[in-house]
């Protein structure tokens, strides 16, 4: 579709399930969208040699490296697309912003503010100089999701009144599930508040334009230890040298999770709304079960990923008698993002939002405009990630009621 022979040469770090979801949306963003600049996928970076090479291979990269310093340090690198563990998102972004690329950077932008702090000022140095950075909250780019803050946007929920958020998963549950990167604190930052919270808190705060301003929380880790995954080293834990828990190769290793399991938080916003927000991965049966409500003055929407070409408006201007949750379908070419797809009523997928994300971001590159989210954007997640985890560990607004009763009767 591109006809430009303008390229933009993408550096990709990472091959695990968001370099699946990026190589996807760069593999398909030229044959959808007719851009000012075509993404050319030049190079994948991943720390095994055969994985990397396999990855090359499967997902469409014309070549692949172990070290990322030395995708960085290429003159034929133009953007660099991090899809790592959080641990090394800020030593990456700000090596590739210090070198004049431009940054995609897979969310939560960072594992602490101070590390989205830095990105977002070297995001801003570098933008003076042209570069341009953008975090990966791709479900901003779901068409229902745009949609909904385009309602909000134009009044037709009137003043916000409430914000209700899930983000529900489950795929944890099993106490034997193996204690990897996304369970230790030094990798991932958080556990489900990070993963999966930091998505509702960006995409409520997209859809109505406001800020939270203030939080109370509570968290909570159900399963305190885990199997160490297969091939474990270093990871300090409840194992001798032996391997074991008691050092005879009788039970497996474990080792302590050091994140959240959920975390449940009340919230102002600050056009005065009252919101909740709930993100865990105990949610017995939920797989990947995002959900946001909106009620306001004048109406209601609700976006449910399990549904995610629908919407349902509730117009509570329309005669009584006609009121009511109205279905929309968001599959019509004035629809956002899909005029570039089927004809309505064939619906899309999560892989799409990607690709959605891929084309403003190169629209913007190419353009010389600032993507969004920003990095500055990101930050101001990273501070409510913060303030949720600060609440929960003060126990601060936390109030307990007295068990005046012994038991509840049947
Ligand atoms: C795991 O919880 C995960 O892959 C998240 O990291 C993604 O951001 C989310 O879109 C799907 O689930």
């Amino acid at each position: 579709m591109s006809t430009t022979d303008k390229q933009l040469r993408v550096g990709m770090v990472g091959y695990a399930f968001m370099g699946a979801a990026h190589s996807q949306a760069w593999r398909t963003v030229n044959r959808v969208y007719d851009l000012p600049a075509r993404a050319r996928m030049a190079l994948i970076c991943g720390r095994d040699t055969g994985k990397v090479a396999d990855a090359a291979d499967r997902l469409g990269w014309e070549a692949y490296t172990t070290d990322w310093r030395d995708l960085i340090s290429r003159d034929d690198i133009d953007v660099v697309d991090v899809c790592t563990p959080g641990d090394s998102h800020a030593e990456i972004a700000l090596a590739a912003l210090a070198a004049g690329k431009h940054v995609l950077c897979e969310k939560p932008l960072a594992n602490t503010v101070a590390e989205a702090r830095a990105m977002a000022a070297a995001a801003a140095t570098a933008q003076a100089a042209g570069v341009r950075s953008m975090c990966g909250f791709n479900y901003r780019r779901v068409p229902a999701v745009t949609m909904m803050r385009q309602l909000v946007a134009e009044g037709r929920l009137g003043v916000i009144r409430h914000v209700r958020a899930t983000y529900l998963q489950d795929w944890i549950v099993d106490p034997q599930f193996p204690l990897v990167w996304r369970l230790q604190r030094d990798r991932a930052g958080s556990g489900a508040l990070g993963d999966i919270g930091a998505h509702i808190i960006d995409l409520t705060q997209f859809v109505t334009g406001q800020l939270i301003t203030g939080v109370s929380a509570v968290t909570e880790t159900f399963v305190k230890e885990r199997p160490l995954p297969a091939g474990s080293s270093g990871l300090a834990a409840t194992v001798d040298g032996a391997g074991s828990a008691d050092g005879n190769g009788s039970a497996p290793a474990t080792g302590p999770v050091t994140v959240d399991d959920a975390a449940v938080f009340v919230a102002r916003l600050g056009g005065g709304a009252l919101a909740t927000y709930e993100a865990t991965r105990f949610a017995t049966g939920r797989k990947n079960a995002l959900r946001v409500e909106i009620n306001g003055s004048l109406g209601s929407v609700v976006f449910d990923l399990e549904r995610l070409n629908e919407l349902e408006f509730y117009d509570a201007t329309r005669p009584t008698t006609e009121q009511g949750f109205t279905r929309i379908l968001v599959t019509e070419g004035d629809h956002p993002y899909m005029s570039a797809w089927w004809p309505p009523g064939h619906i899309i997928g999560y892989e799409h939002s990607f690709t959605h994300q891929m084309r403003d971001f190169i629209e913007a590159v190419a353009t010389g405009a600032d993507p969004a989210p920003s990095f500055a954007d990101a930050l101001q997640v990273q501070l409510v990630l913060e303030a949720v985890t600060r609440s929960a560990d003060l126990g601060s607004s936390w109030t307990e009621v007295e068990p005046a009763l012994a038991t509840v009767a049947a």
